[in-house]
């Protein structure tokens, strides 16, 4: 167990009314007791309580490490598991987290009327939003892979590959580096580059296409996180134009972080050289998103978010151009915000590259 994490969580949980707590998200569960996995349909959940009292719900089928101070409740498939945690939880008030499905939830309301259900996530997603040291040696690690990789995969641009074979070019990059998994990658040509989150699909390359290699993997259970935009064999003075705006963006987003700012501040400065430009209608999503265990998590990089950046916070910086039915740039780095500044975790260069 990690047991000064869950100290963490527990001291925040209580600041919200909340003494006990049931965590299921992978993610978190990882975070919390260094061992995850994927539970499908079961339930695989950890409950924590002011008590000191910590259980964890898990199946049989899967494996789990004893750890000391860790009580494991093994059920079977045809088992009442949620009569054996409704047995464990205590009247009042119980967090929640935002992945517990109904299938789990309601029938434990349903045996135990003393108890008022809440959102506990807010509480675990504030302690996983400050890496400790561990944690950014691993970021750095993983930002490397993606760093390797991306040159890699530049290299083996050409017509024989279709967006989906550059993707699985890319994964086995990825996964030659030592990624833990092959996720599905952004790769995107030509007009398809236009869509933000275009699913990679069977096109092939063209002259003059802007391809966004959008690409990510789990490295030590980590996430990297970054795009790079070039240019097939030819590029137009409008997609040039666009593409050095959006580094500029990119770079005026990284330069906004130090601790102390909201992270709307950092959504504007990278914002305001994109509307400056006059691109400002082009510019449709959120400048980034926290990463770490999961790809996206909190904190939101947008417009709107007030909250404020503190050191140990790893998070992405990711401003784009989308011209509809023409081409798309987007440049995206991840960052750590450091004592008094920041730390770009990503290396690869950022400019403007024309594959022949
Ligand atoms: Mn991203």
């Amino acid at each position: 167990m990690k047991t000064s994490r869950i100290e963490r969580v527990m001291e925040k949980l209580n600041t919200m009314g909340m003494g006990q707590l049931i965590v299921s998200d992978p993610d978190s569960l990882y975070y919390l007791l260094g061992h995850s996995y994927d539970p499908g349909e079961r339930l695989l959940a950890l409950y924590l309580n002011d008590d000191g009292k910590a259980v964890l719900f898990h199946n049989h089928m899967f494996h789990f490490p004893e750890q000391e101070g860790l009580n494991i409740a093994y059920y079977d498939d045809i088992d009442d598991y949620m009569g054996v945690v409704a047995e464990n939880v205590k009247p009042g008030a119980i967090g929640v987290d935002k992945f517990l499905r109904a299938k789990f939830l309601v029938p434990l309301m349903e045996r135990r009327s003393d108890i008022q259900v809440k959102l506990g996530s807010p509480a675990v997603d504030w302690a996983r939003k400050y890496k400790d040291a561990e944690e950014l040696e691993l970021m750095r690690a993983s930002s490397l892979v993606n760093d390797k990789t991306v040159g890699g995969a530049i290299g083996h641009v050409g017509e024989d590959l279709t967006e989906q074979e550059m993707g699985d070019v890319v994964c086995d990059l990825h996964m030659s580096l030592g990624a833990d998994a092959r996720m599905e990658q952004l790769v995107c040509y030509g007009v398809n580059s236009a869509e933000p989150h275009h699913a990679s699909d069977r096109t092939k390359i063209q002259p003059g296409d802007a391809v966004i290699f959008d690409i990510y993997a789990p490295v030590g259970h980590y996430f990297c996180d970054m795009t790079r935009t070039v240019f097939y064999k030819d590029v137009t003075e409008e997609q040039r134009k666009v593409y050095e705006i959006v580094k500029a963006a990119n770079a005026a987003g990284k330069a906004a972080v130090r601790p102390g700012v909201p992270l709307k501040e950092i959504d504007r400065a990278a914002r305001q050289v994109i509307e400056e430009a006059g691109y400002g209608q082009y510019f449709t999503h959120r400048t980034g998103h926290g990463c770490g265990l999961a790809l996206h998590e909190p904190p939101d990089v947008s417009s709107v978010s007030e909250e404020i950046v503190e050191p140990g916070m790893t998070f992405s910086v990711e401003p784009g151009i989308y011209i509809p039915g023409k081409f798309g740039v987007r440049v995206e780095d991840l960052v750590a915000c450091t004592e008094d500044g920041v730390e770009v975790l990503n290396y690869y260069p950022r400019d403007l590259v024309v594959v022949e």
